[in-house]
């Protein structure tokens, strides 16, 4: 166990976040397992184990850089940090003069480091802070707010005491959070059962009780026949619906034509298994997690979707409950005092949010806005023209689809900047790339965590960087300084150490960093606390099966059911997903990960195969339904385990830079085929709409 020196820190290489321990030889990380204090016990994924792989490759932007040929031409001047941020600098002073503080967007990943970043833009008096959501989990989170009146994260899932769990386009033991998998495979040796509803038998199927292969698109007819059969069989939880849930009358109206046999002719479920699978819900009520979801930017009815995945919960009585969705405990609840927040140095610009979150789209979430709107800004000018574009943590060209048409969206901006640890397709199209210090050596601002214990965590830098990289804090509190003279106020986030943030940070809490010594985090108490649910912070303080806010907007919440199309004649309907080993895009030209997987497979149905005269293994050329346009060719991985109107492949590959050797030309990129996909998103949740594109394959 631990030799040399022990650090405690935050793992970077997903959007999770895990609490890691990293032990240090010679001034360098060289061991990193899961923070033993933690729910990890000791425990990793292999993407988090390739971190120092990651830090050490050679393959990625060394210093800062400035374009000097075309966007995405690949010519570059090296620059020091100092020309690198008094560059940025000048460029953002010459926009906001010109075109007003509100002309600069930021687009973000989403978590728990944001506070820094939002209070970056609050000082310069833009309101456009925005994160990746719109690509992932937005209509998860409104369909939260929509029927809890709260957002998705104030919930949790209590795995280790639940009865039932039941996973709907969620493959928890590939698309990796390592806490919540060591949970469900405790609740699983325990005797919990597992349901997976997908469109493909993936790794979680494998260990499920009842797999429901349905057909891609029909995820709401299925719920909607699971709500008919709660409440015409009387199954639910009568009490507790008498107690919290509003608008059963209006749901029992709405669904009663959703039966379980019309439910078997659009998913394909023989409708004695859903009435079966409503039994032993009720069977297992209160303790069943129906989970939401959370990469569910796919359909134009996933808000839906997730909607009645809450529905469904609310009806087994499951909502705020002990092996069910408890609410979270944020500091407050627990009678502690929050950290201070950065943010709160500047006050909140008044101007509107420029993708319309707020003002044009009221029953939306203002936090992160929905960045693929903000960008028509950029086009349009309205509501007003949008000119610097810093994109952090955040590879837009393969996190959204349609990567050309983001390009030409683009063209109207005079800065975009990148801010990365490893090349990305951004990254390369931008006009300055700043180089981001790994997880690994660089600090973060402390955390705060809400949960059934409340927690502040906080990252350390594990060793010095390999490359002329810096920590986030280093390259914000620098642009800081360079713009008090233009923005008034910004000296204050000019911090010179992150000690002094981190000061701040903790200023009324009542702790120091002395505190966060022995494990890396701090508990705000001793025991899980599972606080007994009085009502919701809803209009009518209930679970809204009819949403007020929604309604409000002018948006129906429960919205008929529209059959998905079928592919055309020969096609597929395209869609696309985790694997282990790999977390997005960015790690595919990690050499270690890289070697675990280096191109990803088209799965298709065996008869389909067959009809168009594929075998297992063959070179395939996959091409746009609409447009005809072609990927790139993969290798064909035929199987039962998928559904045949479906076309699968694993996101993040299909790589195109010539900096990344181990990753360029193998496989395809799934973004590459969804033409127009900017403009197909969910009217009512917010999000991009990823899968209602069609697919073709032919042999290469
Ligand atoms: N077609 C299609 N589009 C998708 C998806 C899909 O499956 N198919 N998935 C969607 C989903 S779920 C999401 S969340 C988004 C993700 O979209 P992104 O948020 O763009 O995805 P990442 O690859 O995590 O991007 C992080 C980028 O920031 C850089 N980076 C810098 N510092 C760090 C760090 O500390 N940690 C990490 N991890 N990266 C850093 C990485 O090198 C990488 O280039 O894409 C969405 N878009
Ligand atoms: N290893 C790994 N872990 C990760 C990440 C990663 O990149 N790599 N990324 C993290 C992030 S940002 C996110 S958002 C999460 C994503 O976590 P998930 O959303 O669980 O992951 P996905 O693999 O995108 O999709 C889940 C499943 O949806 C299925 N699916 C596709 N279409 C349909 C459909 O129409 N109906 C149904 N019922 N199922 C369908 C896919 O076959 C897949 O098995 O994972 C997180 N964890
Ligand atoms: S799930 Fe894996 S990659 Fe993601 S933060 Fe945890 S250890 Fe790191
Ligand atoms: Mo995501």
């Amino acid at each position: 166990m631990a030799t040399g020196e022990t650090v405690y820190s935050v793992c970077g290489m997903c959007s999770v976040r895990c609490p890691i321990q990293v032990e240090k030889r010679n001034g360098e990380a060289a061991w990193i397992m899961g923070n033993p204090h933690s729910a990890l016990k000791g425990g990793l994924c292999a993407r988090g184990a390739a971190g120092i792989a990651l830090e050490k490759d050679t393959e990625r932007p060394s210093t800062p850089l400035i374009r000097v040929g075309e966007r995405g031409e690949g010519k570059w001047r090296e620059a020091t940090w100092e020309e690198a941020l008094d560059y940025v600098a000048d460029k953002l002073k010459a926009i906001t003069a010109e075109h007003g503080n509100r002309s600069v967007l930021w687009s973000d990943r989403g978590g728990p480091f944001v506070d820094l970043h939002q209070s970056f833009m609050r000082g310069l008096g833009s309101p456009n802070y925005c994160n990746h959501d719109a690509s992932c989990a937005r209509n998860v989170q409104h369909a939260a707010q929509s029927v809890l009146g709260i957002g998705r994260k104030m919930v949790s899932y209590d795995f280790r005491n639940a009865k039932h769990i039941i996973l709907q386009t969620r493959n928890i033991l590939e698309a990796i959070n390592v806490a919540e998998c060591n949970a469900v495979m405790d609740a699983l040796g325990k005797g919990c059962k597992l349901s997976v509803i997908d469109i493909r038998a993936n790794v979680s199927a494998s260990k499920a009780d009842n797999f429901f292969m349905v057909r891609p698109g029909t995820d709401y007819a299925f719920n909607l026949a699971i709500i008919n059969e709660l409440i015409t069989k009387k199954l639910y939880k009568a009490e507790y619906v008498e107690k919290f849930v509003n608008g059963l009358e209006e749901l029992t109206a709405f669904t009663a034509p959703y039966t379980a046999a019309w439910a078997a002719g659009e998913t394909g479920i023989p409708a004695e298994r859903i009435e079966a699978f409503a039994r032993e819900l009720a069977e297992a009520a209160p303790n069943v997690i129906w989970h939401p979801g959370w990469m569910v930017a796919r359909y134009n009815d996933s808000f839906n979707v997730c909607r009645t995945a809450y529905i469904i919960n609310a009806l087994l009585g499951s909502v705020g409950v002990k092996g069910g969705l408890p609410l979270v405990n944020t500091p407050k609840d627990v009678g502690k005092k929050g950290l201070t927040k950065l943010v709160d140095l500047f006050p909140k610009p008044e101007e509107k949010r420029a993708d319309g979150v707020g003002w044009k789209h009221p029953q939306f979430d203002g936090g992160p806005g929905l960045v693929n709107l903000a960008y028509d800004a950029i086009v349009s000018g309205d509501p007003y023209p949008v000119k610097a574009y810093l994109c952090f943590r955040h590879d837009p060209l393969m996190a959204m689809p349609d990567p050309e048409a983001l390009k030409k969206k683009w063209e109207g901006l005079d800065l975009l900047v990148s801010i990365t640890f490893s090349w990305s397709d951004t990254a390369w199209h931008s006009d300055v790339v700043l180089p981001l210090s790994t997880y690994l050596s660089r600090e973060s601002i402390i955390a705060s965590k809400s949960g059934p214990k409340p927690q502040f965590f906080v990252r350390h830098r594990a060793m010095q960087p390999t490359v002329n990289s810096k920590a986030d804090w280093e390259i914000l509190c620098g642009l800081a300084a360079r713009l008090a003279d233009s923005h008034p106020g910004m000296e204050k986030l000019a911090f010179k150490s992150m000690e002094e943030i981190w000061e701040y940070q903790l200023q009324n809490t009542g702790l120091t960093m002395q505190d966060f010594a022995a494990k890396g985090f701090v508990e705000l108490v001793d025991a899980p606390v599972v606080r007994e649910v009085e009502s919701f912070p809803t209009p009518s303080g209930k679970l809204e099966m009819v949403s007020g806010k929604w309604a409000k907007a002018g948006i129906d919440s429960l919205k008929p059911y529209a059959s998905p199309a079928h592919p055309p004649q020969g096609m597929f309907r395209i869609a696309f997903g985790r694997v282990g080993v790999h977390t997005q895009g960015h790690t595919v030209n990690n050499p270690l990960l890289n070697e675990q997987m280096s191109e990803n497979v088209a799965w298709i149905h065996e008869s389909r195969a067959k009809e168009i005269g594929i075998a297992d293994g063959d070179m395939v050329e996959v091409f746009s339904a609409g447009t005809n346009s072609s990927a790139g060719t993969m290798r064909a991985f035929v199987t039962e385990c998928i559904h045949p109107e479906a076309l699968f492949m694993v996101h993040g590959f299909g790589h195109r830079l010539p900096v990344e050797s181990r990753a360029i030309g193998k496989g395809v990129a799934d973004q590459e085929l969804m033409p127009g996909g900017l403009e197909v998103w969910d009217r009512s949740g917010g999000g991009l709409s990823l899968q209602e594109h069609f697919v073709g394959i032919r042999k290469a």
